[in-house]
């Protein structure tokens, strides 16, 4: 760790049951507890994805939120984005499997999602919650085909604290990359790209955008082309699955 990395992982509260990690933390958040703070569950009865989805978060699952209190509560899509690379990475240290993203921080292996990102404000702090399928050993219904789980990629064994270990680590390298220098967030970002160049729908406050995605932008946003040529900026959304190569490339 050098001087500019703050510490995360002091204190952490691990639970069995609970509703949602993130719920726990946000609690903490207000209550004070001091940055670095992680909730870690083994199963959570309420998990939630973005916009009110479910998350589905039965046991051999890593689910956990970190408590961040960051002095600057702008630019927090690229700390999403951040935190999209210190998973991806911690999954490759600990596991030595080669994953990436769709924007804004689905971690993926070919098409299945192995981990998502929620990241939540709560006054000027920031819950980020982060959940891995480590040892998920069955997933239900539309899941068992999109979702795929650590253990089923890696060569060898793989524990819920080993994947936890990298994971504090890569957070606090990142969070700290993302209190000093942004531009390297988008220079890991973008090499791990899923869907740059892939006819994508995107879900943006309600509506579907179609288009060829191009990328991010400098401030985190998709860029999108539209079928009629237009360029559009998208901040906040999520791609639907079933992206596929777009002609010609
Ligand atoms: C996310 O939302 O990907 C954010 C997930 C964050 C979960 C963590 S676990 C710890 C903490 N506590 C919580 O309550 N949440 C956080 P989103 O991009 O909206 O994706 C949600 C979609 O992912 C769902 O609609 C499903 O299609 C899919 N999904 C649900 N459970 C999954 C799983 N276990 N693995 C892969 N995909 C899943």
């Amino acid at each position: 760790m050098n001087a500019a990395e703050p510490t995360i992982g002091q204190p952490i509260i691990r639970l069995g049951q609970t509703e949602s990690t993130n719920d726990v933390a946000r609690e903490l958040a207000r209550a004070g507890v001091t940055e670095g703070a992680v909730v870690v569950a083994e199963h959570q009865t309420r998990g939630r994805g973005r916009d009110g989805r479910t998350w589905a978060s039965p046991v051999g699952g890593l689910w956990c939120s970190v408590v961040l209190r960051p002095e600057d509560g702008t630019a927090l899509g690229l700390l999403s984005l951040a935190v999209g690379v210190a998973v991806g990475e911690a999954v490759q240290v600990a596991a030595g499997v080669e994953t990436g993203l769709k924007w804004p921080n689905d971690v993926v292996v070919g098409d299945r999602k192995l981990a998502g990102v929620l990241l939540e404000t709560v006054g000027r702090a920031v819950v980020a919650g982060i959940g891995i399928n480590v040892a998920v050993e069955r997933f239900d219904g539309d899941l068992a085909r999109r979702a795929v789980s650590l253990h089923t990629l890696a060569a060898g064994p793989v524990t819920r604290d080993a994947v936890l270990d990298a994971l504090l680590e890569r957070l606090a390298r990142w969070y700290g990359v993302w209190r000093t220098d942004r531009s390297r967030i988008l220079d890991a970002w973008r090499p791990r790209d899923t869907t740059a160049g892939r006819r994508v729908v995107v879900r943006v406050a309600g509506r579907s955008l179609e288009g060829i995605a191009e990328g991010i932008d400098d401030d985190g946003a998709l860029r999108l082309r539209l079928p009629d040529g237009r360029a559009e900026r998208v901040l906040a959304g999520s791609l639907e699955s079933g992206v596929s190569a777009a002609p010609g490339v």
